[in-house]
């Protein structure tokens, strides 16, 4: 394998091409762009042999397992930076898949939620891409989304958001056994950046020409990403309306299987998905949302809305003590939140107390009444069941 780093630095925009948008679609249980596996489904050829991906996890137990020398060509992985094109070439000395085909593998530092997109061109060979995790699965694999034969993940132009932090592998690989040069890119773009979003909060924003592009049959549509953190069987619904724009959402998935995009189902223009009472997560992870038109090149503000579990209840407790730690009976103990709203609770004969029932993501102040000691104010943020510091008696 020989390969120099361009000097050149490739404009991110250039990158953004491809198919996008579903800009006429309705139905919120149509696929969306760029499902996580989505090999060969943009071409007409026979897809590639799912040997392959096999064959590369098996590379990276034998090396995890140190059955592969130093020397073999399967443990070169070289380093690639965001934003510097690698010049490389595919040769018949590199690591070899069991379909025959030679690859390069590339490492870089990802962090969650960061947005990428990667590019491999060729005029030799018709490219093949994997980007694998750091255990050898397959992320994401891609055939033909560049120009020609050429390979970009994610499949249909835009970014595609990682989904953990740490090391992640490229695969520069070829669809059929060939050699010759090629030209891999790792990209992001600063326009592309993702903001979180919190259950139940109305987020007011707004559709701009500086916003992520993405492009659909020579058109530009401009979105907006968002990530929340899903668990497993939690259920959410997603609202975006607008009056300045034909709201249109995606919704990627942490591995990107079941991602939806939506155009209409809120009523009017307005998307929402599902099209009625709540859709249930299929996995834990980063979930992305994409903000973005119907039609291309709109702009204009709108609302998002992500319904989400309401915050569950828990208790506070804690202990009060006299000046010299013995357990202090019958103290009034007071619990105010931010509203001003005051509850209180005695002490139990060993100085507990507990509050039950505490609305969670509130600050609450404690206080404690007693006609034997002063004691200390505490406020605390009470996210989740809690256990106070002591209260102790002072002189
Ligand atoms: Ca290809
Ligand atoms: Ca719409």
């Amino acid at each position: 394998m020989k390969k120099g780093i361009l000097s050149i630095v490739v404009c991110a925009g250039i990158l953004l091409t491809g198919t996008g948008l579903f800009p006429t679609a309705n139905a919120q249980t149509r696929a969306k762009r760029g499902t996580a596996v989505s090999r060969s489904s943009d071409t007409k050829k026979p897809p590639v042999s799912d040997a392959k991906r096999s064959s590369i996890q098996e590379t990276f137990r034998a090396r995890g397992a140190g059955q592969l020398s130093p020397t073999d060509a399967c443990t070169t992985r070289t380093p690639v930076t965001l934003g510097q094109p690698v010049d490389a070439n595919l040769t018949s000395d590199d690591c070899r898949l069991t379909d025959g085909t030679y690859i390069d593998y590339y490492t870089f530092q990802g962090t969650a939620g960061q947005a990428i997109s990667i590019s491999m061109v060729s005029g030799s060979f018709d490219t093949y891409l994997y980007l694998l995790d750091n255990t050898g699965v397959t992320i994401d694999e891609n055939d033909d989304s560049g120009t020609g034969t050429n390979s970009r993940i994610p499949i249909d132009g835009g970014v595609m958001t990682l989904n953990y932090t740490g090391t992640y592998t490229i695969g520069a690989n070829s669809y059929a056994q060939s050699t010759g040069s090629y030209i891999l890119s790792l990209v992001t773009d600063a326009r592309c950046a993702t903001a979180p979003v919190m259950y139940n909060q109305a987020i007011n924003g707004s559709l701009a020409t500086t916003d992520c592009p993405v492009n659909f049959a020579d058109q530009s549509y401009y979105t907006d990403l968002y990530t929340f953190n899903g668990i497993t069987g939690q259920q959410i619904s997603i609202a975006m309306s607008s009056t300045a724009v034909d709201a249109y959402l995606v919704f990627h998935t942490p591995t990107g299987a079941g991602s939806l995009g939506d155009d209409d189902s809120g009523g009017g223009t307005n998307a929402r998905i599902p099209a009625s009472g709540l859709f249930t997560l299929a996995e834990t992870g980063i979930y992305t949302i994409e903000t973005s038109s119907s039609g291309p090149a709109q702009v204009g503000s709108y609302t998002l809305t992500v319904n989400g579990p309401a915050a569950a209840p828990v208790s506070v407790s804690g202990k009060v003590l006299t000046s010299d730690g013995r357990g202090l009976r019958n103290a009034t103990v007071s619990m105010t939140n931010s509203a001003g709203t005051t509850v209180t609770t005695t002490t139990s004969s060993f100085g507990f107390f507990t509050f039950d029932s505490v609305p969670s993501g509130d600050t609450y102040t404690f206080r404690v009444n007693s006609r034997l000691f002063r004691f200390a104010t505490r406020t605390v943020a009470v996210t989740d069941n809690v256990t106070l510091p002591d209260f102790v008696g002072l002189e």
